[in-house]
């Protein structure tokens, strides 16, 4: 039995724990023969992910702080190390502050809109250019997004924008990386209660009415999102870039 991605390296970024979908991708990878590298945001996280990294096998680790440059660029010269060619980076990474995340979006700060935008979409810009460097064999890049970008979700808010300029980011990456065989493209999952997303007012309240309403009435999972990116990494996407798959049961069709 041979996987997907046998003799392929991959960065995985976003793994904060163990309900993340980025933990979820890791081990999908790595059940298809891939090799991860984990990121972690700052030194306060690395035990955790330090966890997580032993259960995936002793996975290399790299500290990265996506709000700089300089970060971005020494984390990856440090991958170089362990992974000298990458074949694909995960990036599922979002934040915006929480006072941005209820309340109307009229009254959304321009600190939160910025920072939104900064961490959950410049960071896909940042690390591609980076990531870029090390991969010489053209690759993949797959990012996570919500179709709070093209519709209103209540509460949603400044995310909204920010996932809007992510999926813009999207096609414009795969115009510039593709003469170079690196393909990029977003994921757009379903709510899932992540510990992220728990923290959030209602949120039970949505996976309830998803449940009943999706074409196939239920939510979806971090495994179902983590199968989805295996295909956007592996050779069997391989015509596919720019683009944004929907992992939701049907949700944007029907809602
Ligand atoms: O993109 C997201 C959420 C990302 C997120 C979550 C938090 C919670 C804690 C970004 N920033 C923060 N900041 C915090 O302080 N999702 C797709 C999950 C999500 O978040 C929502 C949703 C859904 C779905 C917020 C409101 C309404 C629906």
């Amino acid at each position: 039995m041979t996987g997907l991605l046998e003799g392929k390296n991959f960065l995985v970024t976003g793994a904060a724990n163990s309900r993340s979908i980025a933990w979820s991708v890791a081990l999908a990878i790595k059940r298809e023969g891939g090799s991860v590298a984990l990121t972690y945001q700052a030194e306060r996280l690395k035990r955790r992910v330090g966890a997580l990294a032993t259960k995936l096998g002793g996975a290399p680790m790299i500290e990265l702080d996506v709000s700089s440059d300089e970060a971005v660029r020494q984390a990856i010269d440090e991958l170089a190390r362990t992974m000298p060619v990458l074949d694909g980076m995960v990036h599922s990474i979002a934040w915006a502050p929480a006072h941005d995340l209820q309340g109307n979006f009229v009254e959304t700060t321009r600190d939160g809109f910025a920072q939104a935008n900064d961490i959950s979409s410049y960071s896909l810009i940042a690390t591609a250019r980076e990531a870029r460097r090390l991969m010489t064999r053209g690759g993949a890049i797959v990012t996570m997004t919500y179709a709070g970008s093209w519709r209103v979700v209540p509460n949603y808010n400044v995310m909204g924008p920010a996932k809007a300029s992510l999926e813009s980011a999207v096609r414009y990456l795969a115009a510039d990386l593709g003469p170079e065989g690196i393909r990029v493209n977003a994921i757009s999952a379903g709510p899932i209660a992540t510990v992220a997303a728990r923290t959030i007012k209602d949120f039970s309240g949505m996976l309830d009415l998803l449940e009943s309403h999706t074409p196939l009435r239920r939510n979806v999972t971090t495994e179902e999102v983590a199968d989805a990116t295996v295909f956007l990494l592996s050779d069997l996407s391989r015509a596919i870039t720019g683009e944004v798959v929907h992992v939701d049961a049907g949700a944007h069709a029907t809602i």
